[in-house]
């Protein structure tokens, strides 16, 4: 049974007061040995927290911003759960590679919070000899997680970002895995087989949550929410028509 908001409140604001002031002098080890990090400190690999990949973690009270419930191609590419910490900001989200749910009759929406355990992973396409065919990049994320909803508050609001942020590498990194907003977009062309449209400011739109109708060469998009990906660059992915303002 979910709890209610008002019942979890308290509880959230003082969690999220830890997160943001304290690092935590000893970390609650659970009995499958994972250890709970926050959100941050699993992005930010220059953290002396940073867990390291291959760490089995455990998130508390995360908020769920995006859930892949479409499938964009017909291959079935649904599953994907995005989370982030209450309050929002650089290095708060991170991606859930295909996560159990628990127990499998959740129907998992924006607002949810959820307790998270999982392994962390910087995924990376990789040539035969092991070595990275994107040396730029990588998409943190948490591998073999579960998903166990804990209650429910109000839907995250996005970050507002800047296109040429998102552009840039080094700025936009901070924001891989996050729910932001970006405004007036023009898109150079149409979806590729890829499902990204290619924006004038070097980023893309992906249709991996929705695909925008109509999308081509000169569209303009006046504010775009969806939460960001990388793959061989950044990409912003608008989870429903909601998200889109032409
Ligand atoms: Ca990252
Ligand atoms: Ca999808």
């Amino acid at each position: 049974m979910s709890r209610s908001f008002l019942g979890i409140l308290p509880f959230l604001a003082a969690s999220l007061a830890a997160t943001a002031c304290d690092a935590p002098s000893s970390r609650r080890t659970d009995g499958a040995g994972e250890t709970e990090y926050s959100i941050v400190q699993l992005q930010t690999v220059t953290d002396p927290d940073y867990p390291g990949v291959g760490a089995r973690v455990l998130i508390r009270d995360a908020i769920v911003t995006a859930v892949d419930t479409y499938d964009e191609d017909g291959g079935g590419h649904i599953g994907n759960v995005w989370i982030a910490e209450p309050g929002g900001g650089a290095w708060s989200g991170v991606q859930l590679f295909n996560p159990v749910v628990v127990p499998s009759r959740v129907r998992l929406a924006p607002g949810d919070i959820v307790e998270v355990s999982g392994t962390l992973d910087e995924f990376v396409l990789r040539n035969d000899d092991g070595t990275p065919m994107d040396r730029d990049g990588t998409e943190t994320e948490l591998v073999d997680a579960s998903i166990q909803k804990i209650g429910e508050t109000l839907p995250p609001a996005p970050t507002d970002v800047r296109e040429n942020d998102l552009a840039d590498l080094r700025t936009a990194e901070p924001w891989e895995g996050c729910l932001v907003r970006v405004q007036n977009l023009t898109l150079t062309g149409g979806y590729n087989r890829y499902g990204e449209a290619p924006t004038a400011g070097g980023i893309e739109v992906a249709n991996d949550l929705y695909e925008i109708p109509g999308a081509g060469a000169g569209t303009t998009i006046r504010s775009l929410t969806g939460v960001v990906t990388y793959f061989f660059g950044f990409k912003v992915m608008p989870r429903g028509p909601e998200d889109v303002e032409l």
